[in-house]
């Protein structure tokens, strides 16, 4: 399995920025990665997030598979030509999107059966047909191994049981994956929030010698400060020089404590999910474009975001697009949020090169205060 090479060129505190180098270009970290859930970020032409900044864009093995079929893809030509997106890809494995949204799903040692929740029909999931889904089919540049993700709050002895299934296909996902020379795949810690689990989990996974290493089973409703501590738990027991993803996350002032606690990769549907319901981020805050307050508002969402988006447009025209539920409006935020995100993660990358990430760190965390949740 090829590791990408992960170059680190500044660090202050556990906080880092650098590059991990993949075939189809470098990967700035921090980085926070647009999700493309169904082959599109959903509501941007590929050109608008490349042009946002973002390196990599996620996609998902669960979709994929269900519609159009994974193997329509690879006849396709694979997820990038299929999609149009030319950079890094990384793909997740599917365990987390049965778990949150198949309807019925009946976990065994060996995978998972479910029905889709778009038409019931019953499909399976294995290690080795994840892998076979991501990396052959889609032609990812970054696989995950198939995991599963437990749910909050669940007791010591579930969340025990768990990790060890995790831990046994995370064997099976790099048996399936063997040796290539353009791909990597990254392991998966679970655990629950239960520091002795975290650190069994930690250390299996790092054993296994993946090309990264993701906590999973973050963000499910344990809150900020939970999240915190259980990235706090879990950072010492990883490598300093393998890429970290916590996956799923989050709310800027949760990618900032994040970076703060020593990740370096991340991916959320809140940019574009946010945008489609009339929620903009800035660098005061969010706001909803729907309140009436913006109905007569001439100044654009943030000039300080460099995007058409963000600067071109005036909150009153974006208060009437989305109160008339008009498609541009969901196109505009959702650009201007993935721009916002973007330039949070240059922000914080050229903060640690200049030795200022803490003071940042200060000043977000004041403004973004009542955002912790
Ligand atoms: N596992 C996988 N994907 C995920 C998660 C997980 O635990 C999460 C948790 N928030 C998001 N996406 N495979």
């Amino acid at each position: 399995m090829a590791t990408f090479p992960f170059e680190i060129k500044a660090r202050e505190g556990k906080a880092r920025t650098g590059v991990l180098k993949t075939l189809r270009g470098g990967i700035r970290t921090p980085a926070f990665m647009p999700v493309g859930t169904a082959a599109t970020v959903k509501a941007l032409y590929m050109d608008q997030v490349e042009q946002a900044g973002a390196d990599i864009i996620l996609g998902n093995t669960y979709h994929l598979m269900l519609r159009p079929g994974a193997e329509r893809v690879k006849r396709l030509g694979g997820l990038h030509a299929f999609s149009g997106w030319r950079g890094p890809m990384l793909t997740d494995s599917g365990g987390f999107q049965v778990w949150s949204l198949s309807q019925l799903r009946k976990m065994d040692a060996d995978g998972v059966t479910f029905r889709s929740h778009i038409d019931g029909s019953e499909h399976r999931l294995t290690p080795a047909r994840s892998i076979e889904i991501q990396a052959d089919l889609l032609g990812a540049d970054i696989s995950m191994q198939l995991d599963e993700c437990t749910d909050f709050p669940c007791t010591h002895e579930e969340a025990e049981r768990s990790l060890n299934l995790s831990l046994d296909w995370g064997a099976r996902s790099l048996e399936a994956f063997g040796e290539r020379d353009t791909q990597t795949l990254f392991g998966i810690v679970q655990g629950s929030n239960f520091p002795d689990l975290r650190e069994k989990s930690a250390k299996g996974v790092v054993a296994q010698g993946f090309g990264g290493i993701a906590l999973g089973g973050l963000a499910v409703g344990e809150g900020h400060d939970q999240m915190c501590a259980t990235i706090d738990m879990t950072v010492p027991h990883l490598p300093g020089d393998k890429p970290r993803y916590v996956m799923g996350v989050g709310k800027p002032i949760d990618l900032v404590e994040s970076v703060a606690r020593g990740i370096d990769m991340f991916d959320c549907v809140l940019p574009t999910r946010a945008g489609r319901h009339g929620q903009a981020w800035t660098w005061d805050g969010p706001i909803n474009l729907k309140n009436a307050r913006f109905a007569e508002d001439t100044s654009p969402i943030d000039e300080a975001v460099p995007s058409p988006a963000s600067q071109d447009y005036s909150k009153a025209y974006l208060h009437h697009l989305i109160k008339s539920g008009e498609y541009l409006g969901s196109m505009i935020l959702s650009w201007h949020n993935t721009a916002f995100f973007q330039a949070l993660m240059a922000e914080i990358r050229l903060a640690i090169e200049e030795n200022r990430f803490e003071a940042l760190r200060a000043e977000l965390s004041r403004r973004w205060a009542s955002t912790k949740s």
